[in-house]
């Protein structure tokens, strides 16, 4: 019987390319988003190359009713969910704390913090009934260290760090493995999302760095999940070459 991946956020970046690695090596993937149609799109393209079965399960990670509800729905042999990836986030804004908009705020606590935990939650439910699992939390090096202009999204994925470190003690009686992954930046819609549509604001995060690629962040995650079942990677921060830190990055001079 083939493995189970069940991704968040899969319709761009690390979800999708989380999708595209775990799917080209014989995982059935169920696919997670708000925006449908990418999923299905995704779901075609993966079961036409690979031979897996994808399941497309659209809900928004901030709806505690619709995140049970769907996570409930699946039929029982999608229930065995052997990989969560829990991946869905944002950042809205780099602005000054004084000045920062609450509703961004909100978005991020409610999806980067909360929905994030409601996810973890009704999958691990059905990863103790079967005392095996693997939760891969997508955290950041903005929770690692807080950078300026920074502050709640740097705080929702401190809250992730935690929540990160508190699965892995309260999991350890069902055998399941928990794992933090904290990337440095990577090219994704992510920097677009956060700039709200501003491309050359969004472009400028890369300048003068080979940044991370989404490809390069999955096959990592990926790699987590080959280890034998005593051996568990509990946390991993990863960047390009040119970045040290949440702060300290080596730059090329734009001409
Ligand atoms: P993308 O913007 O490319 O992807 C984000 C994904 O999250 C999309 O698939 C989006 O799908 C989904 N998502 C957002 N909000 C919700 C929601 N409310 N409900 C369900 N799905 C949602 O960004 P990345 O791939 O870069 O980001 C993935 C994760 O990695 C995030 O948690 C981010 O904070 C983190 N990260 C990113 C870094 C980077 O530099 N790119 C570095 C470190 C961490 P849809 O819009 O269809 O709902
Ligand atoms: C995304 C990476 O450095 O933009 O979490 O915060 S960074």
């Amino acid at each position: 019987m083939s493995r189970i991946v069940m991704i968040t956020g899969a319709s761009s970046g690390f979800g999708k390319a989380c999708a595209e690695i775990f799917a080209s090596n014989g995982y059935d993937v169920i696919l997670n988003g708000r925006r449908k149609d990418r999923l299905e799109e995704l779901c075609r393209s993966l079961e036409k190359r690979y031979n897996m079965a994808g399941y497309v399960l659209p809900f928004d990670v901030r709806d505690q009713q619709a995140v049970f509800e769907s996570v409930k729905s699946l039929p029982a042999g999608w229930q065995n969910i052997d990989v969560l990836i829990n991946n869905a986030g944002l950042a809205l804004g780099r602005d000054y704390f004084e000045e920062a908009n609450l509703d961004d705020w909100n978005i991020m606590v409610d999806t980067n913090v909360k929905g994030f935990a409601y996810v973890a939650q009704a999958v691990a439910q059905l990863m103790v009934k079967r005392k095996q699992g693997h939760i891969i939390n997508l955290g950041s090096v903005a929770g690692k260290q807080v950078y300026e202009r920074g502050n709640m999204y740097c705080a929702s994925k401190y809250a992730v760090d935690a929540l990160n470190q508190a699965m892995r003690i309260d999991m350890l009686r069902h055998n399941i493995k928990v794992t933090g992954i904290h990337p440095g930046a990577a090219v994704t819609e992510f920097s677009i999302v956060r700039f709200k549509g501003d491309e050359k604001t969004a472009d400028s995060v890369y300048n003068g760095i080979n940044p991370l690629s989404a490809k390069d962040v999955a096959d990592v995650i990926y790699y987590c999940t080959t280890l034998p079942p005593h051996v568990c990677i509990d946390d991993l921060i990863l960047t390009c070459t040119r970045q040290a830190d949440g702060i300290y990055f080596y730059r090329d001079e734009i001409k």
